[in-house]
């Protein structure tokens, strides 16, 4: 069946390779730390990527000192969407044996906090610092869209999950031309 939108074709990425660069989606203050920025590997030994999936620059979650399921929150709360149906896609790297969960939520901002997990991926997805993996997600249609990608750390220094390469654009992931 197909189905016809009345969408505008907007499309939003971020590839994290300016400081400051307009991505839509924004570091949260309701969670207990940010996603770094770096290029290269992270600075602990066996997790991390050894580069960045697209350019220079990427940004991950640095669990060194931090405390089991801390979260980072990246989110469009501050970005208007439209009232349309979404494709996210995005790399990411799992990588180390104690990687957590990196879950992606949608949902109404009326709603917040209180979002639907739309995907998860739970431990090493990778044993390769240079194999990034890609998530394509479809997202419902809400009203007053917000979109967040969330990084947990697991019990141990070897848990750095790292995104790249954030595409976020009106329709259907599988939409042929
Ligand atoms: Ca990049
Ligand atoms: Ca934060």
């Amino acid at each position: 069946m197909k189905h016809v939108y009345l969408c505008r074709s907007t499309s939003y990425s971020c590839g994290f390779e300016l400081n400051s660069e307009v991505c839509a989606f924004k570091q949260s203050a309701n969670d207990q730390f940010d996603w770094s920025r770096n290029s290269g590997d992270t600075s602990t030994l066996y997790t991390g990527p050894s580069a960045a999936a697209e350019g220079t620059y990427y940004i991950y979650t640095e669990v060194n000192s931090k405390v089991p399921l801390d979260k980072a929150i990246l989110t469009t709360e501050a970005t208007n969407l439209q009232a349309c149906p979404y494709c996210l896609s995005f790399k990411y790297h799992m990588r180390g044996s104690n990687i957590r969960t990196l879950e992606v939520f949608a949902g109404d901002k009326t709603s917040l906090p209180f979002l639907t997990s739309i995907w998860e991926k739970r431990g090493q997805q990778t044993t390769d610092p240079a194999k990034w993996d890609t998530g394509t997600i479809d997202i419902p249609q809400y009203s007053n869209l917000v979109v967040t990608i969330v990084g947990s750390c697991g019990f141990g220094p070897r848990g750095d999950i790292a995104i790249d390469d954030i595409l976020l654009k009106t329709g259907a992931c599988n939409a042929g031309e």
